[in-house]
């Protein structure tokens, strides 16, 4: 696994990971009140779930001569973000609101080689004692119209603080190389659009993601054939 623990939002100036800076600077980003402490928990619990896949992920590999983890991104969302998606869902901008209503303030996005790690990578992690599965969503056996694909689960994981025991929520997104790849480009190439790809674009598009889905079919071949 290649250590590129790094933020999902890198690519907009802004890392993740223990920052300097603590909450109460994100408490007055853009005068929206995220709780002073809030995105803590949050980023605790980013870091669990990354020690956990690295663990799986040398583990297997020691074990089995195969890593099933190629890298693993995370982030936690911006205030900016939060307030956002809060504001489109017509909801109250409390902290109970937004640790109730949104699933995906902490994400870690796992890249593996091929299909079967995917399934496999989150068999293993779902199968632990403290990591509880609230939702899955898969668009891998059941791509979305425009061709995305990916495994979505939304976990949940105890955080041990100095004084509790918080459970937090975690978005989980694992995804072959060539899902990867797609998604990648795919979010450049129609982020300006907002999600709405030009309609004469969409077929092309769909077809971009057959072409990826084909290489996953005919990587996973090659793997089983040489196992
Ligand atoms: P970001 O910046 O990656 O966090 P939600 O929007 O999460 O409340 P929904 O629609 O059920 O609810 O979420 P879903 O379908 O599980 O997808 C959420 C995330 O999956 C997105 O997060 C993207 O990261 C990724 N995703 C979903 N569909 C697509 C797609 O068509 N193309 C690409 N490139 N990524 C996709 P955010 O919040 O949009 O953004």
């Amino acid at each position: 696994m290649k250590d590129c623990v790094q933020g999902m939002v890198a690519a907009k100036g802004r890392t993740n990971g223990f920052a300097a800076r603590g909450d109460r600077a994100e408490a007055e980003q853009d005068g929206f009140a995220v709780p002073a402490g809030f995105l803590m928990v949050y980023r605790f619990a980013v870091a669990e779930l990354m020690t956990k896949l690295r663990i799986l992920s040398e583990e297997f590999d020691f074990a089995h001569q195969h890593d099933p983890i190629e890298h693993i991104t995370s982030r936690v969302k911006r205030p900016d973000a939060i307030q956002q998606k809060l504001h489109r869902r017509g909801l109250p901008t409390d902290g109970s609101t937004m640790a109730e209503q949104l699933d995906d303030i902490a994400g870690v996005r796992v890249v593996c080689p091929f299909v079967s790690d995917v399934y496999h990578v989150a068999q293993m992690l779902t199968g632990q004692d403290d990591v509880e599965l609230l939702r899955s969503k898969d668009y891998i056996a059941s791509p979305k119209a425009n061709g995305y694909r990916s495994l979505h689960l939304i976990v949940r994981i105890p955080v041990f603080l100095s004084d509790r025991v918080e459970k937090v929520k975690v978005e989980v997104q694992l995804r072959t190389i060539a899902m990867d790849f797609w998604a990648t480009l795919e979010h450049k190439l129609f982020y300006k659009y907002a999600d709405q790809v030009p309609a004469d674009f969409a077929g092309e598009l769909a077809s971009t993601a057959a072409v990826a889905a084909q290489l996953d079919t005919r990587m996973q071949e090659l793997h089983e054939r040489l196992r």
